[in-house]
């Protein structure tokens, strides 16, 4: 049994009150909050075992390279890789993309060649293809959506031919919740040769992920938004993958051997690890999936899914109300428009409610186009939300509809 209450206890934030109003916090796809352990475990290696890793012999070094090696083997496991060389840490889902696109670019690009994305991806599955595109005169296609929220499967199949490298898909939209059906599209792209990353940054701490079973070939994540720190996250990619493509940055500890005649690179997962990596995040992301496999994603999955059919449900009740993307298959975000009122107005007034969501573009301005709006509100839950803060946020969604005349 999936005990809310006491995952609430585990978060220190979720007590905090703003404006006088207890907090209900729904901008959990912007980042989720942290639970005490998480934090607790990184000021433990500040405090008592802080040094830099790979690279000492002495005791507190050792220490922190253990444990970063052990934060690596729990991501391996986490997302049920073969080889924890796998498994390279970066900043964070957005550099992870860069990464490839840069590195996979450099080595399997050619001109002509086509990336293929689909008109739902946030920016950072979006810019860097188009930057490699610039860089290689390869072409990026888009595969557009249906406006119930659904892949346009059709156009999937039309634009999916023999040119294209690589698909860049979002597991879950961060605008409209749809969790794209990555199996197949997989299965698709490899059957014309086409290399395919998933951008699971919305699904990593919703979804049971094997990487094995998805045959992805690189799947990438941010710590953030799994209750891990800040500045750390994950790139999969498979081994044969890796092995082939160029090292991006160049710097300490990505090298086997130096010379101002040539230099020699590390293997991986080190090669793709220039420099002093966030150890201490590294090894924070390790306690959060520690912590979120404590509490049994499936566990987490089920409630989760039990919380958002309610949310959509009462959220829809709501004169005006508008919700972008009903897709069959959708995962813990809402978005919306109230009537005509501007989105950031119902954003400044849930605020003062004590009420955080998103609004905006929410760095998705293709999304955005499809509708025609310049913006949304978005509630994105978390597996420390009831239905009491549902509720909240829908007295929260009449009361701006009021002060707006609505009926
Ligand atoms: N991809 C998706 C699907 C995302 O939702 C985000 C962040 C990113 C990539 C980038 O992740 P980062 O950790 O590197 O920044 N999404 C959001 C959001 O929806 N609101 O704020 C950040």
């Amino acid at each position: 049994m999936f005990d809310v209450e006491k995952v609430r206890a585990d978060f220190p934030i979720l007590g905090e009150k703003v404006y006088g109003k207890r907090l209900v916090y729904l901008d959990n796809g912007a980042t989720a909050q942290r639970p005490r352990r998480v934090v607790e475990k990184m000021v433990e290696y500040y405090y008592r075992y802080n040094s830099n890793v790979h690279r000492g012999v002495h005791f507190l070094s050792n220490r922190c390279t253990d444990a970063n090696e052990e934060a690596r083997e729990l991501v391996r496991g986490f997302i049920h890789a073969a080889s924890d060389k796998e498994i390279i840490f970066t900043r964070g889902t957005t550099e992870s993309i860069n990464l490839v696109a840069y590195s996979f670019g450099e080595a399997f690009i050619q001109p002509g060649d086509e990336i293929l994305v689909t008109e739902m991806e946030h920016h950072a599955n979006i810019v860097p293809w188009q930057m490699l595109c610039e860089r290689k005169g390869a072409v990026l296609k888009v595969v557009p959506f249906l406006d119930n929220g659904e892949l346009d499967w059709e156009a999937f199949g039309h634009l999916l031919t023999e040119k294209v490298k690589l698909v860049g898909v979002a597991y879950v939209s961060n605008v409209l919740g749809t969790v794209n059906p990555v199996g197949k599209i997989i299965e698709r792209a490899h059957a014309v040769g086409a290399k395919v990353l998933v951008d699971a940054a919305q699904a990593i701490q919703h979804i049971p992920i094997d990487v094995q079973a998805l045959d992805c070939d690189f799947l990438v994540f941010s710590g953030h938004k799994i209750y891990g720190p800040t500045g750390v996250g994950v790139l999969y990619g498979k081994e044969c993958l890796l092995e082939q493509m160029p090292p991006w940055q160049g710097g300490g500890e990505m090298i086997k051997e130096v010379r101002f005649e040539k230099t020699t690179y590390n293997e991986l997962p080190f090669k793709f690890e220039a420099g002093t990596p966030d150890f201490i995040g590294v090894i924070g992301l390790g306690e959060a999936l520690k912590y979120v496999t404590d509490l049994g994603l499936r566990e987490i999955a089920a409630y989760e899914h039990e919380l958002f059919v309610y949310a959509t449900e009462r959220v829809k009740e709501i004169p005006g109300m508008r919700i972008f993307g009903e897709a069959a298959s959708k995962s813990s975000v809402i978005s919306f428009a109230l009537g005509d009122i501007h989105h950031s107005d119902t954003g400044i007034l849930l605020d003062k409610q004590g009420i955080a969501v998103r609004t905006g573009q929410l760095c998705a301005e293709p999304t955005m186009q499809h509708y025609g709006v310049t913006g949304m509100v978005r509630a994105s839950l978390a597996m420390y939300n009831t239905r009491e803060e549902i509720d909240i946020l829908c007295e929260g969604l009449k009361k701006v509809a009021n002060m707006f005349g609505m009926k």
